[in-house]
């Protein structure tokens, strides 16, 4: 037995412990250090308790292969190494075996490895669950989504060369045997304005390149793709797109898209719309003056214009008529306007796989969501965040239904009059001004007035993951997500039937003069059907960190690392479970344990049972900053609550045993 001591530390000594709860001393440093240690011995996953923490290795690691998958396949959690294949596991057999909906929460900075993990996920399900031709079937479409929906739905950033511009849900459906019927794929603020404009240094969503690169000689001459287009041009913004033939990657996206369920037709009506994109691209435009003294904006070269109207089946005149009619501002931005909502239409055509069958399914979510989104989202659910930090604030700051920033963007947006960026940030001074996240140069009573960092034109928030500056260009437009109607109508009456398809709202006999709901407010009410589904599901945690900011491999970068531990809060949660303690708890359970100690709730509490537990609180004088009380749970700050508590049910039950001693001595 000593021996059998002497040798597992001897090993924590050199490759660290793989259950962080285990870890001794507990403290930043040693976190880290342990995490280094495990990195630099290829030990890339590590536990706390049933938490993953995924480190991205930047280089392919032999551990994800099929032998590794029977290794891991129904052996116990704690039984082998850390492993995601572990989670993915014990989250599938929980799903099938005590029919638990699960749901995969991944989170992680840009270029973390998130959307690796989600399919690693995916991979090992599929791996696992059925066999059989049918089954196979569907396992192939789940996985052949993520090349399609990669690439339309991501790009080369600074940070990721893989970037996801969109955050990413999906439920794969299960039958009674744990068999996969199919998957509803949701999608969250694609980053529709990539498509016109991309920042220095990153490219557009690779389609635009994989067409131009891996598209048949045909189909280049029938789309007449001329050699330059200015939304896929720069590479790096240096170097010019080679046309090299045949790209193994488009075929990997053709053989997708089919498997996925597209027709040839279809496909090819895809690609034509994505040619038609590029080529909308060179549309330039002159400003030309009227008699009575308004600018119009006039194409510069039809040619461009005539070969897009071929293309599409669009009518020339009523194409051009739909760029120039709203004279004075029709410029480059209509254009792109266009070209975002046909984008992104065809992103969302492309997120259903497989009819849905009415039988009872068991679900499993895997949500790969990225940057702001966990900011924003991560308090609305009950989960560890909460309780250690008070995001509500920010919460608040951002969402709030009155007096939040994207209320009062769309209070802006809705507003008669004239309605810039610039007034929208003024009335943001207004109403934020003494907020302790908000920080701005602008208003009156700012603390900010002479930090030069901060431009006139942006405003910075202080989110848990440090602080982020805003700049408000573009905002208005943005949140208006409007599309003019002489262009939709243009659209409608194009013979190209996909691109018909794509916009219904033109068709002249379904005209809505509602107002369209703005994108901030399609993206609260997105985020909060997000939440409901979640909360009913068993949720299982992978929290991803990036190495190095250089996308290297074998590169530990200590202080980014901390950076990243400290605001997903992996410390206190390591903490958390080695107090051994429920920190959160659900009402009724809760209420249950402890009502022996308040009268009022003992024996029975006839009210609901998080009442009951407000009054018990209350009772026993618990301070109101040590508890918080969620939607289904109570959540409890400190150990020492708990361990006060369990110290008055411990009193309270020897009271009762000396009691019933008593009367029973009393029978005798
Ligand atoms: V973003 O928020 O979408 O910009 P992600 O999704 O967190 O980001 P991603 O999964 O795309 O990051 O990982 C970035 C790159 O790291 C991948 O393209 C791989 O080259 C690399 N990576 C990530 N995970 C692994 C892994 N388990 N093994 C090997 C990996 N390489
Ligand atoms: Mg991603």
């Amino acid at each position: 037995m000593a021996k059998m001591e002497v040798k597992t530390s001897l090993l924590d000594d050199m490759i660290g412990v793989g259950d962080m709860v285990l870890l001794e001393p507990l403290n930043e440093d040693s976190f880290i250090n342990n995490l280094k240690k495990r990195f630099d011995h290829n030990e890339v996953y590590t536990y706390i308790g049933s938490v993953v923490i995924s480190i991205n290795p930047y280089r392919p690691l032999p551990i994800y292969t099929p032998e590794k998958v029977e290794e891991y396949r129904n052996r116990n959690f704690y039984e082998l190494s850390p492993h995601i294949f572990a989670l993915s596991d014990e989250a599938y057999r929980s799903l099938r075996d005590q029919d638990k909906d699960q749901c995969i929460l991944i989170t992680g900075e840009s270029g973390a490895g998130k959307t690796e993990a989600s399919k690693l996920v995916m991979s090992y399900v599929a791996a696992v669950c059925g066999k059989g031709a049918e089954v196979n079937q569907v396992k192939e479409q789940l996985l052949q989504s993520n090349p399609v929906l990669e690439a339309f739905g991501n790009a080369k950033t600074v940070r990721n060369d893989n970037s996801s511009r969109f955050g990413k849900y999906m439920d794969i459906e299960f039958d009674f045997k744990g068999d996969p019927l199919g998957g509803v794929i949701s999608n969250y603020l694609l980053e529709k304005s990539r498509v016109v404009k991309q920042p220095r240094g990153e490219r557009n969503f690779h389609i635009f390149y994989q067409i131009l690169s891996g598209a048949s000689e045909d189909f280049l001459c029938k789309c007449d793709t001329c050699a330059f287009f200015r939304y896929s041009s720069l590479m790096d913004h240096s170097t010019r797109v080679l046309f090299s033939g045949k790209c193994s990657i488009f075929q990997i996206i053709v053989n997708a898209m089919q498997i996925v369920g597209f027709m040839d037709h279809e496909t090819q009506s895809v690609f034509e719309v994505v040619a038609a994109v590029l080529k909308l691209g060179n549309i330039e435009f002159k400003p030309e003056s009227r008699v009575n003294g308004l600018d119009e904006s006039k194409i510069k070269d039809k040619n461009e214009l005539k070969e897009i109207c071929e293309l599409t089946g669009i009518d020339q005149s009523v194409l051009e008529r739909a760029f120039s009619f709203r004279t004075v501002e029709a410029k480059q931005e209509k254009v792109s306007t266009t070209l975002n909502v046909a984008q992104s239409n065809i992103f969302i055509a492309l997120c259903f796989l497989k009819a849905q069958t009415k039988v009872r399914k068991k679900v499993m979510g895997v949500l790969d969501i990225y940057g702001v989104f966990i900011n924003l989202t991560l308090p609305g659910i009950e989960w560890t965040h909460i309780e250690y930090f008070n995001n509500a604030i920010i919460c608040d700051l951002i969402e709030n239904n009155q007096t939040g920033i994207l209320a009062m963007l769309d209070e802006e947006c809705l507003r008669p009059g004239t309605v810039t960026d610039d007034t929208f940030l003024e009335k943001l001074n207004q109403v934020c001004a003494t907020h302790q996240h908000f920080e701005s140069r602008m208003s009156k009573c700012s603390r900010f007035l002479n930090d030069t960092t901060l431009p006139h034109s942006c405003f910075r928030i202080q989110h848990y993951a440090g602080k982020v500056m805003y700049q408000v260009e573009g905002f208005v437009d943005k949140n208006n997500d409007l599309l003019y109607r002489d262009l939709s109508q243009a659209m409608w009456k194009a013979s190209h039937s996909l691109i018909k398809a794509l916009f219904p709202e033109g068709n002249p006999a379904k005209i809505n003069l509602k107002r369209p709901p703005t994108a901030g407010s399609q993206f609260k009410a997105s985020v909060a059907t997000l939440m409901k589904n979640l909360q009913t599901k068993n949720p299982n945690y992978i929290r991803c960190i990036k190495p190095n900011d250089k996308k290297a491999a074998h590169i530990f970068n200590d202080a980014l690392v901390c950076h990243q531990i400290r605001y997903l809060g992996l410390l206190e949660n390591v903490r958390v479970r080695r107090a051994g303690y429920a920190f959160r708890q659900a009402y009724e359970p809760c209420l249950e344990r402890y009502k022996m100690l308040c009268k009022q709730t003992w024996p029975h509490w006839r009210g609901p049972a998080r009442t009951g537990v407000e009054v018990l609180f209350n009772e026993l004088e618990i301070p109101e900053e040590e508890f918080s009380f969620g939607r289904s749970k109570i959540f409890i700050r400190n150990p020492r609550t708990l361990f006060k508590l369990e110290d008055l049910r411990k009193q309270r039950l020897e009271d009762l045993a000396t009691l019933i001693e008593k009367i029973y001595r009393g029978w005798k």
